[in-house]
Parts: structure tokens; C-alpha cells; sequence
């Protein structure tokens, strides 16, 4: 049964966040039957999938990916009607459901893997040291609404390679194309291998992130809710897995050079999506050498952003994905204007653009802000980015160091040296050298959170660590000769053996 659905089940309504009043779809407001059945289909359906091997789970999963090919551009169409972001993002969105399930595919031989330690002289005289990578049994992927798709395959996808079976919770603010998708890849897999629950975090989250029989939990979202889902799983010890909120800073140091392509990266890195991306640039540190002539190429280029509908192809960014969003979004920029910050909004509404409709956020730079602004310690997660000054590269360091937050940085300079060592300092789970966007964080490498923005690392292998255990077999030819340890107690005899 692809996706779960039973019950007298109620209905939540999708909107589009450039047109509120339009509904584009509904989705069934999940309870706890609904979850019992899925937990119940992928507890029953472990065993053979476990057993299966990863060399035929790669083949249904290659299998599937097709299938998810063939969906792209209706996908795409849905994600920018309930999440408001251009097609093109859509695109890359959808796509990276059959990315994600070749590449771990990909990793079958280490999805499985044997490793023999026997030779190893740190295992004592062991005759034999078997550590097996073994799989979990039915877990959870839990998706926020910025990216559904590739961020629920970003874990969906080392589970199944790993030999887990995967409950899917769709994000409530857009859960019909992760929901349509996830529908269509379970018919051409093994029935219960991968299923669907969609509904309200509060109600089927936290009903799967408590669920006995469940035991991993993939969370990507916000802190907040991040706590709970942590409290929700510590009753049965689950093993978790969290990407959490970012609020990167970018370094540029008094060694960059002040161009045209490099304030545009920037540009892109800040306002791409609207400001949705839990990596995006949160916060802009400039060495104050550079500072006017860097603010001043910032606006200029941002300028140019145009604004509008996400299926209007002139259109650079859409609206916010929701009311409280944009809500959000022209508190802070009130806020820090009323603190005496100085604001300029760049960027053109396209024709396309129901400004009086539509959750619509000019891109907005921010200087003269406060060091302890709300919009410098959280995260705005809207196209509004602030711009601060700063002396030494001691200052810039502790200012990006300054917040609960840790997902990843970038630092800016010609003198890789120089941004090297700057890198070394900062506290983030990546740091990119004069790039900070999506497609910065290369699949070869981990990517996630320090201190409160995760849990665990993503991409490759290192995905892998967090869907499976590690099971230790160990043989000696003679324990009494060959360990250490308490006494053999040789005095013990059974009463009828003879002295
Ligand atoms: O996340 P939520 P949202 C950050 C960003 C954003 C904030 C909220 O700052 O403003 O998080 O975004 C489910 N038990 N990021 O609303 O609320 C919920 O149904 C179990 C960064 O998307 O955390 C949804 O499927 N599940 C992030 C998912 O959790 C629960 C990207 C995320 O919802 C639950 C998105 C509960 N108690 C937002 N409550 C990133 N790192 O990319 C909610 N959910």
C-alpha cells in the first residue's frame, strides 16, 4: 500500500503563497492510525528488505529513480505552487529525488560492508574481528517545506541502501509533490519498503518520532521543533539524525578583492529562494576597508532581482512560502529600522507580482544594525540580509562564532592562506572559501550542523553512519592466554571433577 491513508480522515488545504486565496491541493491530516498502519507495513516489510542485499536494493532503487525522472516537471509545478519558489528551483528540487537514489545506489558495497580487523594488532591476539554495518529497521524521514523533496531523499535515500524501510512525513505548509512522489516510487518497490504519512508535525510527527517500532528518526527543520522531536524520540533511545537552522555568516576579509562576481555570489548566496535555504548567507561581515564600496556594489547588483510569481521564467525570486514568513520578514526589517539601522530595499516586482495578494518580500539590506539585532542571532530565513563592519579578523571570527547557530560559513579572500586560516576558526559543520551556495556542499563531503543546527552528517557514507549500526564479532583462539582483564578464578571446579 503506497501511501497510508484509513480512517475517517480529516483534510488540510494547500495554498499558493503567490495567490493565498487560491487552494492547489489538500492533504489528509494524518492521526495515529494512519501511522500505526505504516509503521506496521515497514516493520513487517524489514526482514526481506534487510535481507534482500544492497546489491538488489540498488537495483529497485535505480528502478524507482527512473520513475522520478519521468515526474520532474509536473513535481516542479507543484512545489512552486505550494512552496512559491521559481520553476527553476522547483526543478532542481524534484530532480534531486533520482540524484540522490542513483548515488546511494552507488554505495551498495558500503552499504553492506563486512570489515575483517583481525590483522589489526590493537585487537589483542584475536583470531577473528568482524565489525558488520547493520541496518536499523523502520525509521522515520521528516521534511520542512523549504526543499521537500531533495531533503527528504537526502535521507529517504541512504535508509533504503542501508536496508531500512522509510516512513515519509511531508511538511504540512507543502506536502503535495513530496506526497505524490513518495506515492509513485512505493508501487514499484516491495509494498511497505517506503510509505507516506502526511499531516500536522504535532499530531503524525510526533506520533512516528514516539512510535516503539520505530527506530531512527531523519529531522530536518527548525530548531524548535528540532527539541521536540529529540525529546519525542529519547522515550525509546531512537538514533537521530537532524539538520537544523542555519545562520551562516560570510567573512570578507581585508585581503578579498571588491568585484563584480564576487558581491554577486553573494548576492545568490543571500537571496536565493527568497532567503529559504537553511545554508543561505545569513549575515555579511566586511572588513571595513571594504565596506562602503562592498555595500554599495551589493544594492547595486541586488538591484537587478525581479520579483514575481515563480512560474513567470523573468522572475529571479518568488514569494515566501508563508503569512508568517512575510510577517516575520517586515518585522525585522521595521524592527531594526526603528533601532536606527539604515534600510534599502532593491529589486522590481514583475508584472506578475500580486503584491497586495502575495507573501512578497523585497530584497532589503541592512547596515548600521545593532551586534545583537534579532536579525543577526536567528535566522531570517527571507530576503533581508545584514551587512556589518568589522576591524580585525578576531572580531569577525567571535561575530560569527556569536550565535547558538552552526550550519556552515563561508570567508572571502584572494589570499587563500589568509582565508584558510580564518576558516580554521569559525564554528560551522562546513566553511566554504569564496562560494556559499547551493551546490557548495559537495556530495564528497559531510554536511551538517554543529552546536544547535544538527545532529549528525549527510552526503555519502557519512549518510550511512546514521542508518545503521555497527555489530563487533570477536573470536580469540585462547581467552585465558590471550586477555587481560580480572582473574580466570582457576580455583573454581564442578563438584565431580576430581583435584
Ligand atoms: O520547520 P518545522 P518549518 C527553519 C527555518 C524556518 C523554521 C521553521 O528557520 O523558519 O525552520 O520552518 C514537522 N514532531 N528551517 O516550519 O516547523 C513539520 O510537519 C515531529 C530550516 O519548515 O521545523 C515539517 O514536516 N515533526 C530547515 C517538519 O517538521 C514535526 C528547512 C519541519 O517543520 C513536529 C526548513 C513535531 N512536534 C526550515 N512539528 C533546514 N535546515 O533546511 C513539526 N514537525
Amino acid at each position: 500500500m503506497p501511501s497510508v491513508c484509513g480512517g475517517d480522515l480529516h483534510f488540510g488545504e494547500v495554498t499558493n503563497p503567490a495567490r493565498p486565496r487560491e487552494v492547489v491541493g489538500r492533504f489528509a491530516r494524518s492521526g495515529r492510525a494512519e501511522v500505526e498502519l505504516a509503521v506496521a507495513a515497514g516493520k513487517q516489510a524489514f526482514p526481506a528488505w534487510r535481507d534482500l542485499g544492497a546489491g538488489k536494493r540498488a537495483k529497485c532503487m535505480r528502478a524507482a529513480a527512473e520513475v522520478a525522472d519521468g515526474l520532474v516537471d509536473d513535481l516542479a509545478s507543484l512545489l512552486t505552487a505550494e512552496v512559491g519558489k521559481t520553476l527553476g528551483e522547483s526543478r532542481g528540487d524534484a530532480g534531486g529525488a533520482a540524484r540522490l537514489l542513483r548515488e546511494f545506489a552507488d554505495l551498495a558495497s558500503a552499504a553492506d560492508r563486512e570489515t575483517d580487523l583481525s590483522s589489526d594488532p590493537a585487537s589483542y591476539a584475536a583470531t577473528d574481528v568482524l565489525v558488520r554495518r547493520v541496518a536499523l529497521g523502520p525509521v522515520v524521514v521528516i521534511s520542512p517545506w523549504n526543499t521537500p523533496i531533495h531533503l527528504a531523499f537526502n535521507a529517504i535515500a541512504p535508509n533504503l541502501i542501508a536496508g531500512n524501510t522509510v516512513v515519509v512525513k511531508p511538511p504540512e505548509v507543502a506536502p503535495l509533490a513530496l506526497t505524490a512522489l513518495v506515492a509513485a516510487l512505493a508501487a514499484v518497490l516491495p509494498e511497505g519498503v517506503l510509505t507516506v504519512v502526511p499531516g500536522e508535525g504535532a499530531v503524525a510527527g510526533a506520533a512516528l518520532t514516539s512510535h516503539p517500532d520505530i527506530r531512527g528518526v531523519f529531522f530536518t527543520g527548525g530548531i524548535s521543533t528540532g527539541r521536540e522531536v529529540l525529546k519525542s524520540a529519547s522515550e525509546t533511545i531512537k538514533k537521530v539524525a537532524m539538520e537544523l537552522g542555519g545562520n551562516d555568516a560570510a567573512v570578507v576579509l581585508d585581503s578579498a578583492v571588491i568585484n563584480e562576481d564576487m558581491v554577486r555570489e553573494l548576492v545568490v548566496g543571500s537571496m536565493g529562494c527568497a532567503g529559504q535555504i537553511c545554508f543561505n548567507v545569513k549575515r555579511i561581515y566586511v572588513h571595513r576597508k571594504h565596506f562602503d564600496a562592498f555595500v554599495e556594489l551589493f544594492v547595486d547588483l541586488a538591484g537587478h532581482i525581479v520579483v514575481g510569481e515563480g512560474t513567470d521564467a523573468s522572475v529571479d525570486i518568488g514569494p515566501l512560502a508563508t503569512e508568517e514568513g512575510r510577517n516575520r520578514a517586515v518585522r525585522l526589517i521595521e524592527q531594526a529600522r526603528a533601532a536606527g539601522a539604515d534600510v534599502r530595499v532593491a529589486g522590481t516586482y514583475a508584472d506578475s507580482a500580486r503584491v497586495d495578494e502575495g507573501h512578497y518580500v523585497l530584497p532589503t539590506i541592512i547596515t548600521g544594525i545593532a551586534p545583537d539585532d534579532e536579525l543577526i542571532l536567528t535566522e531570517q530565513f527571507c530576503p533581508v540580509i545584514p551587512i556589518i563592519a568589522f576591524d580585525s579578523d578576531d572580531d569577525a571570527i567571535a561575530a560569527a562564532n556569536g550565535t547558538e547557530f552552526g550550519l556552515a560559513s563561508s570567508v572571502w579572500s584572494t589570499d587563500v592562506e589568509h582565508a584558510m586560516r580564518v576558516a580554521r576558526q569559525i564554528e560551522s559543520g562546513s566553511t566554504f572559501i569564496n562560494v556559499h551556495r547551493l551546490g557548495a556542499s559537495v556530495s564528497s563531503t559531510p554536511f551538517g550542523g554543529v552546536k544547535h543546527s544538527g545532529l549528525g552528517r549527510t552526503h555519502g557514507e557519512y549518510s550511512l553512519l546514521s542508518c545503521t549500526e555497527e555489530h563487533a564479532i570477536v573470536r580469540f583462539a585462547d581467552p585465558a592466554r590471550d586477555l587481560p582483564g580480572i582473574a580466570r578464578w582457576n580455583h573454581l571446579r564442578s563438584s565431580s571433577s576430581t583435584s
